[in-house]
């Protein structure tokens, strides 16, 4: 196994290879098969092109060959921060044919995120698109290069605008050769590729998922979700967001010979549009999307749009309120399915014959009879059947550590192997997840995950701030958002200089605090040092509706 990761004990692997899970496929195998069963059905529609399955296995073999001839092979690890465009299917596909490992980043991330995932990882490679939403990531490719001396290769999926350092994508297709055919066929027990977790403390960690583990959870998410060749799945949400490649996502779609549409952004008038003209059956969203959606819907200027293709709606990322989730069927005319996932591993659906009430008001169940769960108090003792307590979870498509964090790994992971998901949650007697709250310092921006650590620390670097915690704050529409408490040195500086900072240092948006208040010093947590949580405990309580309001509150910028 790639080092770096923690394999699961033998007799787990042993297990979950008996029991039919682990089939020792690999995702570029995956792809060639499905290319042979469904060859000529399209399996992607976006921006403007529609390709084949052998057009897409024909395409990811050229880009294969072509990433070998720059010198790209088994364990080279490379970034890939594509917006919803075929290619980010064919470069995918291409690294897992040679055993390279993508590393997904967010279209949202900017310098700070990339910097760090090439840097952290290594990187031979760093993917990129010119433009997209009237963001140039060639600029941001070469200040990454700039800031951290790599990544050797930056490949630019459209125009290089003449840059010298940048790479076409394009040149990658020409020049034939017989495909990735001279490496090794990679191990299907080896990590396939690195997903990003949202992460609880400082920088975000990298999720090392495995060929066999992952396909396990894209086969059975398929099943579950009745996709057939009939399937048009619409991505909404970014396409390399762990949600839609594989719950049941664009993998799950491709598994069974269905048709992947593109959409270029969430919104309404983009996605509903596509609805109608791809005749799309299911798609996923954060509840933030899916109240657009509603909204729009329910405000009757989308009334030309025919929507009656759409069986399915998937909502998840994030808590979704039932009053929201009881629109769904007569706003849209189609069945909601509550998702509650992780990059990590465990997800978990409502099922398509669970009464309204529980599709409406849980969180769903395990995708795998062979998902523990265990729900804990905080001194790790279970707690009775139907009380509250953190979740904790291993099976067969969880991992067991993240990629190179063994300090982490020994505060995330049980000694018996359990992943402690940092969620409050219940059980209903049915076994449906009611997902309560959370026991981890993270921020859920509507499905978007903020490290609050990560945010102090570039505030920090402010030469006006004293000191800062950032916390979540209630928000009708988000879920949460961040709001940044800073203490200033001798005197203040303007809301708008601050939050420039945050973006100068190269952070991503959803990042950069919601509000930001100035306070004289923080509530007192005790005696000594003491920890960032504490702190912002107190700071919540503190400053928690009803509570006086905060020193110097001002308008936003
Ligand atoms: P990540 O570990 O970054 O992949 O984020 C996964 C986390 O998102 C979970 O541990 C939950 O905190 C949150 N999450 C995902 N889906 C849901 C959902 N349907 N309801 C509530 N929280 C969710
Ligand atoms: O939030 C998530 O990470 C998530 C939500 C739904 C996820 O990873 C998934 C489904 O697979």
């Amino acid at each position: 196994m790639l080092a770096g990761c923690t394999p699961w004990p033998t007799e787990f692997a042993d297990r979950y290879r008996e029991r039919g899970y682990w089939q020792g496929e690999t995702i570029g195998a995956f792809l060639r098969d499905r290319a042979r069963r469904f060859a000529e059905r399209t399996a992607v529609v976006g921006a403007g092109q529609r390709w084949s399955y052998a057009e897409l296995d024909a395409r990811a073999d050229r880009m294969a060959a072509g990433l070998a001839r720059l010198g790209i092979g088994a364990g080279d690890r490379v970034v890939v921060q594509l917006p919803n465009r075929p290619e980010v299917f064919e470069v995918a596909f291409a690294l897992f044919r040679l055993g390279a490992l993508p590393v997904y980043a967010l279209p949202a991330h900017r310098r700070a995120e990339i910097s760090y995932l090439c840097s952290f990882t290594e990187a031979a490679a760093l993917v990129v698109a010119d433009t997209d939403a009237g963001f140039d990531y060639r600029a941001l490719a070469e200040e990454v290069r700039a800031e951290t001396g790599g990544p050797e290769h930056i490949l630019v999926a459209g125009e290089t605008g003449d840059r010298p350092g940048l790479t076409p994508l394009e040149r990658m297709r020409a020049g034939g050769g017989a495909g990735p055919g001279a490496t090794a066929e990679p191990d299907p027990a080896d990590v396939a590729f690195l997903q990003l977790s949202g992460g609880t403390t400082g920088l975000p960690k990298l999720i090392p998922r495995t060929h066999d583990d992952y396909l396990y959870s894209v086969r059975a998410s398929a099943d579950i979700c009745e996709l057939d060749t009939a399937t048009v799945y619409l991505a909404a949400l970014p396409a390399v967001h762990n949600f839609p490649m594989s719950s049941p996502g664009f993998l799950g779609t491709f598994s069974v010979g269905g048709t992947v549409v593109l959409a270029p952004d969430p919104s309404p008038a983009t996605c509903l549009a596509l609805i109608d003209a791809e005749a799309v059956t299911h798609t996923a969203v954060v509840p933030p999307v899916a109240m657009l959606w509603l909204d729009a819907v329910e405000g009757g200027a989308h009334a030309h749009r025919d929507l009656s293709s759409l069986r399915v709606l998937q909502v998840g990322g994030a808590k979704f309120n039932p009053e929201a989730a009881r629109r769904v069927r007569p706003t849209l005319g189609c069945a909601l399915q509550q998702v509650f996932g992780m990059a990590e591993g465990l997800v978990n659906y409502t099922r398509y014959d669970d009464p309204e009430e529980v599709v409406t008001t849980t969180q769903g169940r395990p995708i795998s009879p062979d998902d523990e769960l265990r729900v804990v108090d905080s001194d790790g003792t279970e707690v009775p059947p139907g009380g509250l307590g953190e979740l904790q979870t291993r099976g067969p498509y969880t991992i067991r550590g993240y990629y190179r964090a063994p300090e982490h790994n020994a505060a995330a992971f049980t000694p018996d192997g359990f992943y402690r998901t940092g969620d409050l949650v219940r059980l209903t007697p049915t076994g449906h997840i009611v997902v309560e709250g959370r026991a981890k310092d993270q921020i859920n921006r509507g499905g978007e995950k903020i490290a609050p650590d990560e945010v102090e620390d570039h505030l920090l670097a402010h030469p006006a701030v004293h000191d800062a915690t950032v916390v979540a704050m209630p928000d009708r529409f988000l879920g949460e958002r961040a709001c940044a408490y800073v203490v200033p040195r001798a005197s203040a500086p303007a809301r708008a200089e601050l939050l420039a900072f945050l973006r100068e240092r190269g952070l991503a948006g959803y990042k950069i605090p919601d509000r930001v208040e100035f306070v004289d010093a923080f509530p007192a947590t005790g005696v000594g040092k003491v920890s960032r949580r504490e702190l912002r405990e107190a700071v919540r309580a503190a400053h928690a509706p009803g509570a006086p309001p905060p020193a110097r509150p001002a308008p936003q910028p």
